[in-house]
């Protein structure tokens, strides 16, 4: 570990490294060294990139694009250069790592205050406005077809019909759930090619721990979690940040009584996304809701695969653990049908008063 960490042009001597985090892809730890100097070293996850050499090269030019546009060295990632010059080592197991300096800050679950959703809602809103004059056509798909809900359901089908764990039988009622949701599931996508919703960069990871907030002030220091910056629409990482953050409980809970949408939150995220992100357009704002519940239905979907393949895709702490995350995710979609009345009013009631 020290040999590995030491490729890199890091200030000191490794002193101390330890597993750091609550990514679900990549292994990531903390690394402190002789100097007192911090920094992130994650190992890219290769079954989810196959091209990490492609992906780095996007992180690269969209974090140096972002410094331009905002200098404070805390606003976007600095990735450090090895010692022959690139942003990645490649191990004797030929597993890719990177490196990044620590900037201090924290990362939540789920929102503590209003206020820290509200940053979240504003980080990802001006992440996307700043990237809006990015060369999007530079931009390798790290995942390609990562949205598309509609190329997913075949995924879906597949594993069904492969059924490599042996576990279809057990989830049925699960997987129709699913099944019957196909035509709101691929609405996004119809819409993506109809050029009815405008293509443009997007983060397409939004979870509210995929944002750095300040210790001191609780604003939103930077967007982390860069590897699936790809073009992409709006309602993606809208939709995405309701899934996560306007729930009214953890992604994975156990009970899913206590799973559902919290209209507060819900209202306090549209606020800052329609005002830190003034090119949106009326389609986009008034899809809002559709944008929430396709990103819901995305991953219920996405876990349930993941658990008919025999847990290949995300890390799981317990064998049953993508089936409850899907489960979950699954009540999500059932609480927005049921506010689904509300959540369209309030998407227009806030774009009434600040557009
Ligand atoms: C993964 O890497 P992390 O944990 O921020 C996943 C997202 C899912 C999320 C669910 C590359 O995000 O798409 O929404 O888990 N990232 C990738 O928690 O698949
Ligand atoms: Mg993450």
């Amino acid at each position: 570990m020290e040999q590995l960490i030491s490729a890199f042009q890091i200030d000191g001597k490794p002193v101390e490294w330890k597993v750091f985090g609550h990514g679900h892809i990549n292994y990531t730890l903390k690394v402190l060294t002789d100097t007192g100097a911090e920094y992130v070293l994650q190992q890219i996850n290769r079954y989810v990139f196959k091209d990490p050499v492609r992906l780095m090269e996007n992180v690269v030019s969209v974090t140096a694009f972002l410094r331009k546009k905002n200098d404070d060295p805390r606003a976007s990632l600095r990735f450090l250069p090895t010692h022959d010059g690139k942003f990645y080592h490649v191990d004797e197991q030929g597993e890719y790592w990177r490196m990044y300096d620590f900037v201090g800050g924290f990362c939540l679950d789920l929102p503590e205050t209003d206020q820290d959703f509200y940053q979240s809602a504003l980080a990802f809103g001006r992440f996307q406005e700043m990237l809006s004059d990015f060369p999007a056509d530079s931009l390798f798909e790290t995942i390609p077809e990562f949205h598309n809900t509609a190329f997913r359901y075949g995924t879906f089908r597949k594993a069904i019909a492969e059924d490599k764990a042996g576990r279809v039988a057990s989830v049925q009622k699960d997987i129709d759930f699913i099944l019957s949701r196909e035509e709101d599931g691929g609405s996004l996508q119809h819409m993506r090619e109809s050029g009815e919703l405008p293509l443009r960069v997007t983060h397409n990871d939004t979870k509210l721990n995929n944002v750095l907030l300040d210790r001191n002030t609780r604003e939103s220091v930077c967007v982390l979690d860069l590897d699936t910056v790809m073009p992409g629409l709006s309602l993606y990482d809208y939709g995405d940040s309701i899934r996560f953050g306007a729930a009214t409980a953890e992604e994975d809970v156990l009970d899913t009584s206590l799973m559902g949408l919290d209209l507060h939150l819900f209202e306090i995220y549209t606020r800052g996304y329609i005002e830190a992100c003034p090119s949106l357009t009326d389609r986009e704002i008034e899809m809002m809701p559709m944008g929430a519940k396709v990103l819901t239905l995305e991953l219920a979907m996405r876990f349930l695969t993941d658990y008919l393949d025999g847990d290949l895709y995300f890390k799981v702490t317990y064998p049953e653990h993508n089936l409850v995350r899907a489960r979950a995710q699954m009540k999500l979609v059932m609480d927005m049908e049921e506010k689904w009345a509300e959540m369209h009013e309030i998407v227009a009631k806030v774009a009434k008063e600040l557009r």
